[in-house]
């Protein structure tokens, strides 16, 4: 029996295993009857059934029983973290009034600013724990989570704070993200400039020197922020060494998937509007292009997003559920899959590495999670399938048989 091997506590026998990886030619980066071992959580070999020796192994083994073992689920953009719900908007909505209406209006994202402004860090923490579990338990093992709620400096820290002790509780790999310019205030309504300078020199560089974000996001579109409030904010981000994301071209084009390229942004997300123009300027940056199809189906919208375009110029794509109370409620990252084969066109594989490895890339860690290989975290779900895309064509049968992060079984 070889070094590597001796030292593994967990070898999980004859699996196909969906790898991720673009190196392994095959589609889904497919391994079929291989083995794979982990150490101090991550994966210490990827090996050939046929080849292994496993005389005198003393840790333990698991028999795959030809299951699928792919990595585990990455949802790179969510808004998990807020109070109340949005149900009465809903109905409005079914009654004809538009997303855009309602937010005009006052509702929207400035209602649940209300309701998460009103309640204390404990309470966000436990109206989130639902949500968490619920994308847990179908095989999240990576997620972000962004504030933007809160839109003053307490209540956008309050939100980032209760997202770390909310995923602190779990076995959860989280990444968070500063959306202070979400909605505009209604303390600055008639000066939000003054308030973008507010998220520059006083959020996102308190944000940075207390580690409680990763990451900082803007939502550019004609009823949020403009192109030129999103630079400087991605100016300041870069000035304070964290990632950059937009929310952009979901409504209209305002170019702000462009801009973001511009400064190497991690990924650009929604983009129905995005045009050519923008997306030569992702594959230039290599930033993410990420879809949201639980937002355009719970709005109803029609201009889906340039897929073909996407493919052509081989810009990564990443698929995520922006869980919001507004625009997705639908704490489901399986769901994302099948939607964004149906609704969006895309293959089940491309769909799969949208919550895999494009995921990981959207988030700013590809180099450690996101596709199975050795050396990257051992954060790995074993399925009772026999094709990897049935995790996008079918939803609701729970065919996960384990759970593993870092290497360790936490379900199954
Ligand atoms: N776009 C969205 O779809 C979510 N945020 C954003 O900028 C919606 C958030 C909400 O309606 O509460
Ligand atoms: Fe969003």
């Amino acid at each position: 029996m070889n070094a590597a091997l001796q030292k593994c506590q967990k070898i999980w026998t004859d699996v196909q295993i969906a790898t991720l990886e673009p190196q392994v030619n095959a589609p889904y980066g497919l391994l079929s009857q291989y083995s794979l071992g982990v150490k101090h959580g991550k994966i210490e070999f990827i090996t050939p059934s046929q080849q292994l020796d496993l005389t005198g192994f003393q840790g333990e083994i698991i028999n795959g029983q030809g299951k699928t073992l792919t990595p585990g689920l990455i949802d790179s953009h969510t808004h998990l973290i807020y109070a109340g719900q949005r149900s009465a908007e809903f109905t409005q909505r079914l009654q004809g009034l538009t997303y855009e209406e309602i937010a005009r209006n006052g509702g929207g994202i400035l209602s649940t600013v209300t309701a998460t402004r009103a309640v204390a860090e404990e309470e966000l923490v436990e109206q989130g724990r639902p949500r968490i579990e619920a994308l847990i338990n179908e095989g999240v093992t990576t997620l972000e989570i962004k504030s933007g709620y809160g839109l003053t400096l307490k209540d956008e820290l309050k939100m980032l704070r209760a997202a770390k002790q909310l995923a602190a509780g779990y076995p959860l790999r989280l990444r968070t993200t500063l959306l202070a310019a979400h909605a505009i205030p209604p303390e600055y309504q008639n000066s939000p400039d003054a308030y973008i300078e507010l998220i520059c020199k006083e959020m996102i560089p308190q944000v940075a020197a207390e580690g409680l974000a990763d990451a900082v996001d803007i939502f550019c579109e004609k009823i949020a922020f403009s192109a030129a409030q999103s630079e400087q904010i991605f100016s300041a981000a870069k000035d304070a060494g964290l990632g950059i994301k937009v929310h952009t071209e979901q409504l209209s084009n305002s170019h702000g998937a462009e801009l973001a390229a511009s400064y190497s942004a991690w990924s650009v997300d929604h983009l129905e509007y995005l045009d050519e123009a923008g997306i030569i300027a992702l594959q230039k940056s290599g930033t993410v292009a990420t879809l949201l199809p639980g937002a355009f189906y719970f709005l109803g919208e029609t201009k889906k997003p340039p897929v073909e375009l996407l493919r052509q110029y081989q810009v990564p794509i990443a698929l995520a559920s922006d869980l919001n109370p507004g625009s997705c409620p639908l704490a489901s990252l399986r769901l994302m899959l099948n939607m964004g084969c149906v609704l969006f066109g895309l293959t089940p594989e491309e769909a799969l590495s949208g919550v895999t490895r494009n995921g990981a890339a959207a988030l700013g860690i590809k180099k450690t999670t996101g596709t199975l290989s050795v050396g990257k975290a051992a954060d790995m779900l074993l399925w009772d399938i026999a094709d990897p895309a049935q995790l996008a064509y079918q939803f609701g049968e729970n065919s996960l048989q384990q759970r593993i992060f870092a290497g360790e079984i936490t379900h199954g």
